[in-house]
């Protein structure tokens, strides 16, 4: 079979973001586009005699680009290439494949939690040989590639048949078309009691939804929730992928999880509700009437960990990036093991689970995981959920109302200002880090500062280091705000406003967060101006 070297030219901004490289799907299809950052990925990655893994999130473009991928991986030289039957791999699953088959990586197809559809959003990114994001001198290679090269590799083939699983031979390569869900399901059949979860779920009293919003987990809860844990059919909801996500927003919040919220409220609300993201790396966990914030959702799954089979033996260590709550903070104290605070983005976790520092980790964008893969793992999440109600058979919000009444609560928000101009919302950042120095001691609002900074992360395994991930700002009284520019959007730019505060007198910890929090929340706009510099009035989004 012969190669093909293809001219192609650097294209500008091929810069991966929190978690890879995300565009619309017209940027994605001009010619050279994709072939670009994947020749760039192949140059900083030898796949001679190796194993990828590729699958994606379902969304469109994504069989019209594995088909791109496999060609390229054939001419660049991979001995296997092991792909999810219909081109489907929820970014944990992708991870748990390149770990139990030792892939040398593997490429996923995800704009996670952005829309899809042919003028919606595309997204590619890499994972490495332990099943985790590409870690910064990886990107920052691959960008450097994308600006140098001269052509790619390729070969000239019939495209693969994606839903037929099985075997074949192209070149010097074998590509396999794998069933996408059973290595995962075996996984957590491993990690959970499906005993005593079979037992709740089957008998019909205990009643749950999980919405899959059309987007990647539909498989994989089916399998798991009604086929292995007896979930009578029909609790999996929105269960088939689309490529549009049925036009939906397959972000697991309270606004885009809409259908879902209903079914738990009210007199007859289910017992337990949860969904999943695009990608199925992202968690929303609901009871009756009931939220979980995933910054709590993290430190309760931590203090009650030793419930779960595979974290009997306790937990070595936990982390949480730096904007997500100190509940975990708190529940690590307790149990006397570390807490480790990272820049934004999983891929900041993978070297404190490789080196078994940490066990359990969080965000407070409904990412939360463990050391099982090198993901965040949106459907682990639930199980776990589902084996701490088994053997606790209590209702949800009684699990996080006792965790409050014993730890105490941080309210937790996040504001988000969506589509901002980008050159505005830099300055805003730039004014506010130049005037960093001269805030602490001044009081806002009713409150006084204490200390305000820019994070600075050194990994403590690597010694890697990672600046301006985020400017806090610590009040006297123990709280906090954190203003970070998002790195995933497409559009303009998203300004994330992260505010916490700890209460632990138990007669306030029934409050609204956005009441517990109203001082905090002018304090940052006086301090930040945001009002004035983005012109808004009001956040775009609220968890
Ligand atoms: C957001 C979240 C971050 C998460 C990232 C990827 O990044 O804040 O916590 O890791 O998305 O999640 P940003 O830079 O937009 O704030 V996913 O589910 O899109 O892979
Ligand atoms: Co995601």
């Amino acid at each position: 079979m012969q190669v093909q070297q293809i001219q192609t030219q650097p294209f500008s901004g091929q810069k991966p973001g929190t978690s890879g490289l995300r565009k619309k799907v017209v940027e994605f299809q001009q010619p050279g586009y994709l072939e670009n950052f994947v020749q760039a990925i192949f140059n900083s990655v030898d796949g001679s005699g190796q194993t990828l893994v590729i699958g994606g999130d379902g969304r469109y473009y994504n069989r019209q680009a594995i088909q791109i991928i496999i060609r390229m991986a054939v001419a660049n030289g991979f001995a296997r290439l092991l792909i999810g039957q219909g081109g489907i791999l929820s970014t944990p699953a992708a991870s748990c494949v390149i770990r139990k088959y030792q892939a040398c990586g593997g490429i996923v197809l995800s704009a996670s939690h952005n829309p899809g559809g042919p003028d919606e959003d595309f997204g590619i990114k890499f994972n490495a040989a332990n099943g985790g994001p590409a870690p910064e001198k990886m990107t920052e290679a691959f960008y450097q590639q994308t600006q140098q090269l001269q052509h790619y590799l390729t070969v000239e083939a019939e495209a693969i048949d994606l839903d037929q699983q099985g075997s074949q031979q192209l070149g010097n390569t074998q590509v396999e078309i794998i069933d996408p869900v059973a290595d995962y399901a075996d996984l957590m059949q491993s990690l959970f009691d499906f005993a005593a979860m079979k037992s709740l779920l089957s008998d019909g009293s205990f009643r749950i939804c999980f919405d899959a919003m059309h987007a990647v987990t539909g498989p994989y809860a089916s399998e798991i929730l009604q086929n292995r844990l007896g979930a009578p059919a029909g609790s999996v909801i929105n269960a088939q992928p689309l490529e549009d996500f049925g036009g939906g927003h397959p972000d697991p919040n309270l606004v885009h999880a809409h259908e879902l919220v209903q079914r738990m409220q009210g007199e007859d609300g289910l017992d337990f509700g949860a969904a999943s993201d695009g990608d199925g790396d992202r968690n929303m966990v609901l009871g009756r009437d009931f939220y979980i914030n995933p910054c709590d959702s993290l430190a309760i799954l931590a203090a009650n960990a030793q419930s779960v089979p595979a974290y009997q033996q306790g937990i070595a260590g936990i982390a949480r990036s730096m904007p997500t709550s100190r509940a975990a903070d708190r529940v690590a104290k307790a149990l006397g093991v570390d807490c480790y605070e990272t820049p934004t983005g999983w891929k900041f976790f993978g070297n404190l689970l490789d080196a078994g520092k940490i066990t359990l980790c969080g965000e407070e964008s409904f990412g939360t995981g463990s050391d099982h893969v090198r993901e965040k793992d949106g459907l682990w999440a639930v199980l776990f959920w589902l084996n701490l109600l088994a053997v606790k058979r209590q209702p949800v919000a009684d699990i996080v109302r006792g965790h409050w009444q014993q730890y105490g609560r941080d309210y937790f928000t996040r504001h988000d200002y969506e589509g901002l101009d980008a050159e505005a919302a830099q300055q805003m950042m730039t004014r506010l880090r130049d005037r960093l120095s001269t805030l602490s001691g001044q009081a806002v609002a009713d409150l006084q500062i204490e200390a305000a900074d820019d994070f600075a992360y050194r990994d403590p395994v690597d010694g890697s280091e990672s600046q301006a991930q985020g400017i806090r700002i610590y009040f006297e009284d123990g709280s906090r705000i954190v203003y970070r520019l998002s790195g995933t959007g497409t559009e303009g730019a998203t300004l994330r406003v992260y505010l916490d505060s700890y209460q632990n007198d138990p007669g306030l910890l029934e409050q609204d967060p956005q009441q517990a929090l109203a001082t905090l929340i002018s304090a940052a706009d006086q301090i930040a101006g945001i009002k004035s510099s983005t012109g808004r009035e009001q956040p775009d989004v609220i968890t």
